[in-house]
């Protein structure tokens, strides 16, 4: 009993005297470890990242080595603070790990794990304790913001019919593809008595191309400053299209527009005539692309209207099957796929059959939505002509 009191006084002295130490060892609190059996003051400062003359100074140690199992060792760790505002994670103690381990596991201190968790006594870790340790913090993923997508077109609105003064609102547009109905393209401009006027800069390769347009009521449109369409009255919606050679640049569109009565409705758009991937043509004396072809030949478009008549040398003009293939590049979204046919045609894209109208009929227009991924896809046309008259066309615009 008497033994157990003066140990415990021992303790309590030992811990009076340490706590000037903590003051001068530095600004942190020294860590506190409690010697196991087997354990001497090199292998202690080792595990510590200090050296033996540290712990001797801090503990006035006059014999280093004379320590004991249960002594209580200040060890001056060098005050490293975890890094303020710092991240941390969760490390789960194995069997067997100690501190410094862990520490230079997550290349920090044992000063740092000690601070962060607030361990009174580095030696009493055990397996399966929960320990805050710092890791760099994850770049903060940079929010996606939204690339603004380019609008190419300027567009200009009138609140009259002659593109007359200063216009009542500008807008760009991605696309020129409006059907407002009797409604006004907005801006307080209403459904009849107005005009628009869209300008826009584009590169062209060098090539032929279709220029389209859909409209309701009057158009105009130009090319570097040279009138291409001019349908400049009024009109319930009407399709016109002209086809001009443009070379490898930049080339200048205006479209000048405008709503009398009624609906209004403007839709323009631009198709390559001689794509490089054109169209490869194979033609089959059978009505089910059987055998080897017996014409093949090459097109810029799939936009045939052969009559009563054969569809390429060696070719019945009755009784024959052809199949169109090539390869094209789409912008990507919604498409809508326009096909006729007589007789019956199906369409593949990228070997997904798409359209399927495999049979004997009267010449018919059919139509097909189709969501399309940026870059260039695979298109098949296969078709059959039974007899009589023979069409076949397809073509895809953007939505
Ligand atoms: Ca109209
Ligand atoms: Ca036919």
């Amino acid at each position: 009993m008497k033994n157990r009191v003066l140990i415990v006084l021992s303790v309590v002295a030992m811990l009076l005297m340490s706590l000037p130490l903590t003051g001068q060892a530095s600004s942190c609190d020294p860590v506190r470890h409690v010697v196991k059996a087997g354990e001497n003051l090199t292998q202690i400062a080792r595990a510590y990242g200090v050296t033996v003359a540290a712990i001797v100074s801090a503990n006035h140690l006059w014999n280093p080595n004379l320590i004991y199992v249960g002594q209580v060792l200040l060890i001056p760790v060098p005050c490293t603070t975890p890094p303020s505002g710092g991240c941390t994670a969760i490390h789960i103690v194995k069997r067997g790990e100690y501190l410094k381990a862990i520490a230079l596991r997550y290349r920090t201190t044992v000063s740092v794990l000690v601070q962060l968790n607030n361990i009174s006594n580095p030696n009493l870790i055990y397996p399966g304790q929960r320990l805050k340790v710092p890791v760099a913090c994850p770049r903060p993923t940079p929010t996606p913001t939204p690339s603004p997508v380019a609008k190419p077109w300027k567009g200009q609105y009138w609140d009259n019919r002659l593109l007359s003064g200063s216009p009542k609102f500008t807008r760009d547009e991605t696309l020129v593809n409006f059907n407002w109905g009797t409604k006004g393209p907005g801006g307080g401009i209403g459904g009849t008595n107005f005009s628009a006027r869209w300008t826009r800069t584009r590169y062209f390769d060098a090539g032929r191309y279709r220029f389209n347009v859909e409209v309701d009521d009057g158009v105009r449109v130009w090319l570097d400053g040279i009138l291409i369409i001019d349908e400049w009255h009024d009109t319930p919606p009407k399709y016109y299209f002209t086809d001009k050679d443009v070379s490898s640049g930049n080339h200048t569109l205006k479209i000048d527009y405008y709503q009398n009565q009624g609906t209004a409705q403007i839709r323009f758009w631009i198709d390559r005539l001689d794509a490089p991937t054109a169209w490869k043509g194979e033609f089959f004396n059978n009505a089910n692309l059987s055998g080897s072809p017996v014409a093949t030949q090459f097109y810029p478009t799939v936009d045939f209207d052969w009559g009563n008549k054969s569809p390429a040398p060696g070719v019945t003009a009755d009784y024959f099957s052809a199949r169109f293939s090539g390869e094209f590049q789409f912008a990507g979204g919604k498409y809508q796929f326009l096909a006729t046919a007589d007789d019956g045609i199906r369409i593949y894209l990228d070997d997904t059959l798409i359209l399927d109208q495999w049979h004997v009929t009267a010449v018919r227009t059919y139509t097909v939505d189709v969501d399309i991924a940026a870059g260039k896809h695979q298109v098949r046309v296969e078709y059959f002509e039974n007899n009589g008259v023979a069409v076949c066309k397809l073509r895809w615009t953007q939505k």
